[in-house]
């Protein structure tokens, strides 16, 4: 159902535990794990779980949870359901800012491992040299903290992801093109110079979760090992690949980084739920690609994406990406679901357009100078 591309074509490790797509944050609510059924549908369809090595992943173990996260937040995460929560101790709700955007529900605690189980399963078959790019799109989730969700983020998948790395890797390069600044991630490491973060993202001193400003650079020995881009609504394809590449590009070379995780949030594209850029599938592979052309060991995740039927196709089209072959354009026949996908049947549909491109030439090349400027400190 699909041709090789001239592109290399690694060793690709699948790692998706079905049940994870099971679970509800709440009628009103956008995040829908239903969105990974639909990707994994897609991705089979398309021939592409015969060319990977596909793994049906274990739920993270309470100390897998405390190599990052508090005691008192596991212990509540795994203890608090929509029917005891009225008997929790008084003032923890507050205290783990649980709300509308990271609510209670049935199995929350099932989800939350089940998403990081996925993610440290494909670490180690990184670590080992099984593969050489291992995917998860069920994770990604980068907001939640040591001490509390948030943004829809239960634990940090990311966060112990490269903490299991760090075991092995000197330097580790984190990458999120979700649409949302990656500040859990950000603030785990931002002391290190073991990790570098980098965060595209909508920024206006506002938006979820208000962070990520250029100013951001890390601190103490960790000073200059921050990099954040803060962009306007409606980017389009040309100048994000464009600015994309012009950072990442001299940032590898200067950090020489020993493993890549990207972080592939969806909610970057047009005519996201949530979202307010304007990029194509294609746009958002090219990102997945770009970073995948330098050879490196890669853990590539999911993240935010609020239009399933969009999140399906970005994800299918990198998954084809990294596996290096070209997905032909038309939705195949024999897939469930596939009403989702119409009236136009297509792999990449038109979503660009819908924002007007508050990014002027001026204020990219000004982000891109102070970003350029940054990455320098590395050298010498
Ligand atoms: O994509 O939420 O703006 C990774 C990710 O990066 C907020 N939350 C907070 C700050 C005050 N609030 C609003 C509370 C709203 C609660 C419910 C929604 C419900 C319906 C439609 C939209 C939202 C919503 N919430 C939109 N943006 C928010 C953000 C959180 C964004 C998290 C992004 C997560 C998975
Ligand atoms: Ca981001
Ligand atoms: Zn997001």
């Amino acid at each position: 159902p699909f041709e090789f591309g001239a592109d290399y074509s690694p060793n690709v490790s699948y790692h998706f535990n079905a049940d994870v797509s099971q679970f509800h944050y709440g009628v009103k609510h956008p995040m829908k794990p239903f969105r990974l059924m639909l990707t994994d549908h897609l991705v089979s369809s398309y021939g592409l779980h015969k060319i990977m090595d596909l793994y049906e992943t274990r739920p993270a173990t309470r100390d897998e949870l405390l190599e990052f996260h508090s005691k008192d937040y596991v212990e509540f995460l795994s203890k608090v359901t929509p029917d005891t929560i009225a008997k929790m101790p008084r003032g923890s709700l507050e205290k783990f800012n649980i709300g509308d955007d990271c609510p209670i529900f049935q199995g929350l605690y099932d989800y939350s491992t089940l998403y990081a189980g996925a993610s440290l399963d494909a670490t180690r078959k990184l670590i080992n040299g099984q593969s050489e790019i291992a995917i998860n799109w069920s994770g990604g989730l980068h907001h939640a903290k040591k001490g509390n969700p948030s943004g829809f983020c239960y634990v940090n998948d990311i966060v112990l992801s490269i903490i299991n790395l760090l075991r092995y890797h000197p330097r580790v390069l984190y990458i999120d093109i979700d649409l949302h600044h990656g500040d859990g991630v950000q603030e785990a490491f931002y002391t290190t110079d073991r990790v570098f973060t980098v965060s595209f993202h909508k920024y206006n001193g506002e938006f979820f979760p208000g962070t990520g400003n250029l100013d951001e650079i890390g601190c103490s020995r960790g000073k200059h090992f921050a990099l954040n881009v803060p962009l306007d609504d409606g980017i389009d394809d040309e100048s994000y690949i464009n600015l994309f590449k012009s950072i990442i590009d001299p940032l590898i070379s200067s950090y020489r980084p020993t493993v890549i995780i990207q972080q592939c949030g969806a909610d970057s594209l047009g005519h996201d739920r949530l979202g307010c850029f304007n990029l194509n599938v294609k746009a958002h592979g090219e990102c997945v690609k770009f970073v995948k052309s330098f050879g490196l060991p890669m853990l590539v995740l999911g993240g935010g994406g609020y239009t399933p039927r969009n999140v399906s196709r970005v994800w299918t089209y990198e998954t084809g990406v990294l596996n290096g072959v070209l997905l032909p354009k038309d939705i195949p026949e024999n897939i469930p679901f596939r009403d989702w996908f119409g009236p136009d049947f297509s792999l990449h549909p038109v979503l660009d357009e819908l924002y007007e491109n508050k990014n002027t030439k001026k204020f990219l090349e000004n982000v891109r100078i102070r970003c350029l400027e940054n990455i320098r400190y590395l050298q010498g």
